[in-house]
């Protein structure tokens, strides 16, 4: 059997996956993804109707974005926890036409006759769902349409779902905005219009972007709301002896709840990837056995979990297939799904980890400590504004980079370490989310006290660079795209295409991306991208640099 996925970065020859995915999505996962992300349309299709007639329904909001951040990347790889989504997005679906039917009695209007995705009715076995899932693949529209089409609904769509994971994280936390859906649901709707011309279908991946800042700021708020403002700390990267438990993934909450749960137990919690951030949050911080953060990206998880000697808590994305050695005490929760791997559920009880981690050996000693900055979110940042625009004015501070997204496999990604290092010392580098462990355990030094290497925190946290480099603007009176400010962007997967089309959306140009350019970006749709954003794919650091700095 064959599959189609060109969704993320390290997709095979850089054109698309057809027999397995790179990630370890097979084909039938990939079938039962494509159904549930078509499901979701049909769903959308009448919410959205529903909207615009004034009515709403939170449970049909909330499952479209976790079925969409189902279908991200390295998320959920299990195909019977699949088979229970498309089962529900078949309730939701008829809940959704129950909905539209009653906001036309009200207002008194006739419902319009929908097809396609509204219509669909699931096979009760995974093989039928399989099958109806190949139907819908993206392979069926490319028989169709043109190339640029497709390529540009997937910009679009792979933006929403990368949105759509943040704005799960932010609903854990009670954060949501009507608004969000109702785009989300307009947006999903558009995407089965038959014939869309290219101009509508940019001008929706734009509108991703604009939704993909509003989300990131709910999240934002959301996580400084429940955890306080991230402030400037150490984190200690070296181990400590005793029992173990490593927490990964971006989900701020699953943390916390694990936190309050292993108080007193003896039990120390690391956080590894993109839960190195928590660190800064006061509230998650305050716990004692919250002790450090171990390891580096998500890609070298395999040979990182299976030397940790505790327990794996799997938050949101970027799961690869267990060793047979850590299968037993690695564990996933919220959309993340590994086949024949404990699923904590919704009710977060994570005593099954805590058995993981009190059955493991823990570590036997104590490392050498050793320990890193983070917790320069905007606040942090803004909060000695004044200093860093005086270095600024004295010309002590010549240039920022933001260097920043994505980690992956790939020798390329070596780029980004060269890069950093190549950094003058009179320039300030700016980063967020997992490509930072390319660089973040190196000694970048200070500019007048003012640390050289600034960690703003997770992908989402793309919404402070985007406040730093706004009141950076504001203060020196010009265009974000007039300031001494280059972006090196990498990306992976659909969280990093969200993010890029914020930045679009928001006319932020010469952004440098790699470490290779989406498969699914045509060369019309790219060179739209450069003449408009002025956006191009990475060289070397030598020439990149000599290029910003003149
Ligand atoms: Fe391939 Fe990436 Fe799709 Fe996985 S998500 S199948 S690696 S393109
Ligand atoms: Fe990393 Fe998966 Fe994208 Fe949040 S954790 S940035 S790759």
């Amino acid at each position: 059997m064959q599959m189609f996925c060109y969704q993320c970065e390290q997709t095979t020859n850089g054109s698309g996956c057809v027999d397995l995915g790179i990630c370890g999505k097979d084909p039938q996962v990939a079938a039962l993804q494509d159904l549930l992300v078509h499901a979701t349309k049909g769903i959308s299709m009448l919410a959205h109707r529903a909207a615009k007639l004034g009515k709403r329904d939170a449970a049909i909001d909330r499952f479209v974005i976790q079925a969409l951040f189902a279908t991200v990347t390295n998320v959920d790889f299990d195909a019977a926890r699949l088979q229970e989504h498309l089962t529900e997005a078949a309730a939701m679906r008829d809940r959704a036409r129950r909905l539209y039917e009653d906001a036309c009695k009200s207002a008194g209007k006739s419902a319009e006759t929908l097809n396609g995705p509204t219509t669909w009715q699931p096979k009760q076995d995974i093989d039928g769902l399989v099958g109806q899932g190949r139907l819908v693949a993206i392979t069926s529209r490319r028989a169709e349409l043109a190339e640029d089409i497709v390529g540009l609904q997937e910009l679009v769509l792979y933006g929403l779902k990368g949105t759509a994971a943040y704005a799960e994280h932010a609903a854990v936390l009670g954060h949501e905005d009507a608004e969000v859906y109702a785009i989300t649901h307009e947006a999903l709707d558009f995407l089965t219009k038959p014939q869309p011309a290219v101009a509508d279908l940019l001008a929706w991946a734009l509108k991703v972007g604009e939704l993909n800042l509003k989300v990131m700021a709910l999240l934002y708020g959301a996580n400084s709301g429940v955890y306080g403002v991230p402030t400037p700390t150490q984190v200690r990267i070296s181990h400590v002896k005793g029992k173990c438990i490593l927490v990964s993934g971006h989900d701020l909450h699953d943390l916390g709840e694990l936190l309050k749960q292993t108080e007193g137990k003896g039990i120390n919690i690391y956080t590894h990837g993109e839960m190195l951030p928590c660190h800064a949050y006061p509230e998650l911080k305050k716990y004692k056995h919250l002790v450090g953060n171990y390891g580096g990206a998500w890609q070298d998880q395999k040979r990182e979990f299976s030397q940790f000697p505790g327990a794996i808590l799997m938050t949101t994305n970027c799961i690869q297939k267990p060793k047979e050695d850590y299968k037993g005490r690695i564990f996933t929760t919220g959309m993340v799904a590994w086949p024949g791997v404990d699923h904590i559920g919704d009710n977060k009880d994570f005593t099954p980890v805590i058995e993981a981690a009190l059955a493991a050996p823990g570590f036997a000693e104590d490392e050498a400590e050793k320990n890193i900055l983070v917790g320069f979110g905007h606040q942090a940042i803004l909060g000695v504004a004044d200093k860093v625009i005086d270095a600024v004015k004295a010309g002590k501070i010549r240039h920022f980079f933001l260097v920043g997204g994505c980690d992956g496999a790939e020798l390329g990604r070596n780029y980004y370490t060269d890069f950093t290092k190549q950094v003058p010392d009179d320039c300030v580098i700016l980063t967020l989310a997992c490509g930072k462990f390319r660089f973040n355990k190196l000694d970048f030094g200070d500019i007048g006290g003012i640390p050289r290497l600034l960690d703003l925190g997770q992908c989402n946290d793309a919404y402070s660079a985007i406040q730093v480099a706004s009141a950076l603007a504001n203060a020196f009176n010009c265009g974000v795209n007039d300031l001494p400010l280059s972006l090196i962007v990498s990306w992976y997967e659909q969280k990093a295409v969200a993010i890029l089309l914020t930045l679009l959306h928001l006319g932020i140009k010469n952004v440098r991306l790699g470490p290779k350019l989406p498969a699914f970006v045509t060369p019309n749709v790219l060179n739209v991208l450069v003449e408009n954003f002025n956006i191009m794919p990475i060289s070397t650091p030598e020439a990149d640099l000599a290029k910003i700095l003149g």
